[in-house]
């Protein structure tokens, strides 16, 4: 019914009205779900950002996570988010909306938030789990595909295009991890000032490295590199 033709995302997809989390429970199916395995819901009741935060998931936006298995260690674990973050931007743009990564973890349009991505591993297995804003309201200062187009979506048509991109950029992740690092970098949000939230680091965000790190350069000229992990930049005024 969905037509899906990738190759290993979306080889079956669970639909279900309502879930927790539908990353919490792709870890539990991950037990004896092949990679590939799609768990997608119309609402969730305690969506989930990094470190405990909320994720709001009221019926109208994508929220979906994928079981995936690829060869890669735990480092790796940021070029799995940027596959997800790289999936998202090209989905936009396939209905005409701009997007930016914003590092770590966020896709920006016109500023505001308009996707999460969380990526949990271990032993060998991913959850990548993404959240889309698609005719959902949302929380202050986010935006939704909506939002930026005026009128409503058809939601199926996004999920069906994310499940085709997510699947497009796993194989690239497989095949080259180098070149999801190059392809996030080059739809982040870089050269702007930035505080690390948290950290005593404000500087430019210049880079990022081939593991993802963010390389932040201070006025005094030091260069600090910003380890993928529970940390998050805000844009600072100059
Ligand atoms: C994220 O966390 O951005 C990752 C969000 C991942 C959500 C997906 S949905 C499917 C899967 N199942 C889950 O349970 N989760 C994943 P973080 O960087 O920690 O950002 C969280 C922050 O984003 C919150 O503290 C709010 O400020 C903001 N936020 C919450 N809901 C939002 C929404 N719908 N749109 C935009 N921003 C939101």
């Amino acid at each position: 019914m969905l037509s899906l033709q990738t190759s290993i995302v979306g080889r079956k997809v669970i639909y279900l009205r309502e879930v927790e989390s539908t990353n919490d429970l792709a870890k539990l199916l991950a037990l004896h779900e092949d990679e590939g395995t799609v768990i997608v819901a119309d609402r969730q009741t305690r969506g989930r950002g990094r470190i405990g935060r909320r994720w709001e998931s009221p019926e109208g936006g994508v929220w979906m996570s994928v079981i995936l298995r690829p060869p890669l260690v735990l480092e790796d674990l940021p070029k799995v988010v940027f596959m997800g973050a790289v999936a998202v931007v090209e989905t936009l743009e396939k209905f005409g909306i701009p997007g930016k990564v914003k590092w770590p973890n966020d896709v920006l349009v016109e500023g505001r938030k308009i996707a999460g991505i969380l990526a949990e591993g271990k032993a060998g297995t991913v959850v990548l789990g993404i959240g889309l804003n698609v005719n959902n309201p949302v929380p202050e200062g986010a935006i939704s595909m909506k939002d930026v187009l005026g009128s409503n979506v058809p939601l199926v048509d996004v999920f069906r295009t994310l499940i085709a991109r997510l699947d497009e950029a796993y194989s690239l992740l497989k095949e080259r991890p180098a070149s999801i690092v190059e392809k996030a970098k080059s739809r982040m949000i870089l050269g702007v000032p930035v505080i690390v939230v948290g950290e005593d680091i404000e500087g430019i965000a210049e880079d990022i490295d081939e593991f993802g790190r963010l390389i932040v350069r201070k006025p005094s000229g030091e260069v600090v590199k910003v380890v993928y992990g529970d940390l998050s930049i805000r844009f600072a005024q100059r």
